[in-house]
């Protein structure tokens, strides 16, 4: 095994989650078939609490609890017994549970968008048996990614009901969570497509749309966890932007991560591996660092295909905990160096520059505004908002010059 860095794991782990699809993964792609043995869900629970990784995220379908494949009361009971005998033995927890609502050939046109009800009924049961295991676990989100909701020919779904679906299908968990007394959440993962051409929840701008469409004592049970770089990536899309906009919305439930080239597939990456935008992945870690320290960091992705031996997995944990330790350091680190807060000074300002307070004096507010004599000409011949040189001390920081 190659020695990693503990300084740089122990700095992350205490926050930090794997997929447990993450270690099940074998390595086999459209194109080539498994590289890694199989291992069990025991197994991997076993491995993550080996390594000290406080949480798990469970798939239905990938712990022996499809109910629509599991059909027996019973025995559908048991399993639960077994796996929390497993994750109590390992001293790992449940971070969030998501029932699997893209894999089975009934959902292939939709699960809760679908224009069938008894299929759309069929998605609602698999989520509210999610949410009952999940309080079983005691696990703090339900993620709903309706990845298979989605199209290739849009004649099919009538978009503007599809959306009105997905609010409708959400809006109900909330109501089943209340009338239960469950304490988990709801969270909305976004991707714009894979397995769909068009996946209807797309982005993150999407997943706080919908979150909107909710009655407002639902709004806050609602979440959103933005993949990243991954899901954003594929479409271009800015990575520190989808987390600033969850902060500022306070709708920010977890992170994905992982690492993307953009614009290709669904890559999963480990987090910073291959061809990722080092850049993007920094300011990840700047949002982190500087408006959510304690967010929890889920890794989901997976060992490159390359990657078949005994250590694959234990070394994609360590490399994922280390790579993200590296740039939440780096992250801290720039925020805390004097060079960086002389330039940014309060940068963060949010008023117009009067004294005036909108809240209590809306009039005199707007007066203010109006009043003095603002020339955008003479304005933009004194500004300087130093991006370049910002830019650069991020360049020289990341590189180790700085
Ligand atoms: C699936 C997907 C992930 C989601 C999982 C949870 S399912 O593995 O690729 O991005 O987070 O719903
Ligand atoms: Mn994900």
């Amino acid at each position: 095994m190659i020695p990693y860095r503990t300084e740089l794991i122990d700095a992350v782990i205490g926050q930090s989650s794997f997929g447990i699809w993450d270690l099940l993964n074998k390595g086999s792609d459209p194109f080539g078939a498994p590289v890694r043995d199989a291992i069990s869900a025991e197994d991997a629970i076993a491995l993550l609490g080996k390594l000290k990784v406080p949480h798990i995220s469970l798939h239905d379908i990938d712990v022996g609890l499809d109910p629509w494949l599991l059909t027996d009361p019973a025995a559908f009971q048991a399993r639960v017994g077994v796996l929390q005998d497993a994750l109590k033995a390992a001293g790992v927890g449940v971070w969030m549970y998501t029932p699997c609502e893209f894999h089975h050939p009934a959902v292939r046109a939709g699960s809760v968008t679908s224009n069938n009800a008894d299929v759309r009924r069929l998605a609602l049961r698999k989520l509210l048996t999610a949410l009952d295991v999940a309080d079983q676990f005691g696990a703090s989100w339900v993620t709903m990614w309706l990845g298979r909701d989605g199209s290739e020919v849009d004649a099919l779904i009538d978009s503007t009901v599809a959306y009105e679906r997905i609010a409708d299908a959400v809006s109900l968990a909330c109501k089943y969570i209340k009338q239960q007394g469950y304490k988990v959440k709801i969270s909305l993962e976004p991707k714009p497509n894979e397995p769909r051409g068009d996946i209807y929840v797309s982005t993150v701008g999407t997943a706080l749309g919908i979150i909107g469409m909710l009655p407002a004592d639902e709004q806050p049970m609602v979440g959103v966890n933005p993949e990243l770089l991954q899901h954003e990536a594929m479409a271009g899309l800015n990575a520190y932007h989808a987390i600033g906009q969850l902060v500022a919305a306070d709708r920010l439930a977890f992170l994905h991560l992982g690492g993307q080239t953009p614009l290709r597939y669904d890559m999963d990456h480990p987090f910073l591996g291959g061809n990722s935008d080092l850049k993007q992945s920094f300011y990840i870690m700047l949002a982190v660092a500087k408006h959510r320290p304690d967010c929890v960091l889920e890794f989901d992705c997976h060992p490159f295909r390359t990657e078949a031996g005994p250590d694959a997995r234990e070394e994609f944990v360590l490399g994922n905990l280390e790579a993200s330790g590296m740039m939440l350091a780096k992250a801290t680190a720039f925020l805390a160096h004097p060079e960086v807060q002389q330039v940014l000074g309060s940068c963060d300002g949010r008023d117009f520059g009067i004294a005036a307070d909108p809240a209590t004096d809306f009039a005199a507010f707007i007066q203010a505004v109006r009043a003095d004599a603002l020339d955008a000409d003479a304005l933009a011949a004194k500004l300087n908002p130093q991006a370049q040189y910002l830019d650069r001390l991020v360049n020289l920081h990341l590189l180790g010059y700085l």
